[in-house]
């Protein structure tokens, strides 16, 4: 099923929008390099490599966990600021009154992917998140608020803007598989995806 408040916005960014933030958030891990993100306690390496920009970015390792942190985990300075690009992203599209406080930078090599699991390590619910896909098609898969639940499965594609609100935002999803060879815009190959989130609650709402 397609739990209410997931809205898949396909082709969003056109190839100029594209390339635009390509090259912004190359810039950004020049400043904050990808990092090899572990599982708590067991300290099993993710395939998926990540960074992030904003005041807070999400980090995961054996001895810490899940968690946000004003400062990346191996250099030890603070994130780089979230291109303009993706605050005036956000609040186009997430009818939410303030900005977002992180941007998750996941990269997915050829083999890479990301088991089913909820984003739960945020105290603001109430807040959508936003993803951007660049580069390399993503088998991505979406289910319900129980790991059980029916998942259904779709493509994202370079320039996909997916939203997540409503009780989509509490519900399984994971990424099966990249198709390797199906996009030209990272140099590299490979997919990234971007997901813009509030930590923090905000008081205003209140
Ligand atoms: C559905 N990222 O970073 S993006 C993640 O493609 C994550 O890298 C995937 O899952 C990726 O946590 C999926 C789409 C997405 C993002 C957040 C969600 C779907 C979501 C939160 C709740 C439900
Ligand atoms: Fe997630």
């Amino acid at each position: 099923m397609r739990p209410r408040g997931f809205r898949l916005l396909k082709g969003a960014l056109d190839g100029a929008a594209q390339e635009r933030l390509r090259s912004a958030i190359e810039a950004v891990v020049r400043s904050a390099p990808f990092f090899t993100p572990r599982m708590p306690r067991t300290g099993t390496p993710c395939s998926v490599r990540m960074t992030n920009c904003g005041p807070l970015g999400w980090v995961t390792d054996q001895e810490g966990g899940y968690r946000y942190q004003a400062r990346h985990p191996e250099t030890g300075r603070p994130w780089p600021p979230m291109p303009r690009q993706l605050l005036e992203l956000w609040e186009e599209i997430s009818a939410f009154g303030a900005p977002p406080e992180a941007c998750l930078v996941n990269y997915y090599g050829p083999g890479a992917r990301l088991g089913s699991h909820r984003d739960a390590d945020e105290d603001e619910a109430r807040a959508p998140v936003v993803s951007v896909s660049l580069g390399d098609d993503a088998v991505f898969h979406i289910g319900g608020l129980e790991r059980r639940d029916p998942k259904q499965r779709l493509i994202l594609q370079s320039g996909d803007v997916v939203v997540l609100g409503g009780a989509a935002r509490l519900a399984y999803h994971g990424v099966d598989r990249i198709l390797p060879g199906t996009s030209d815009l990272l140099p590299e190959g490979g997919r990234i995806n971007l997901t813009l989130r509030r930590v923090a609650p905000w008081a205003a709402l209140r």
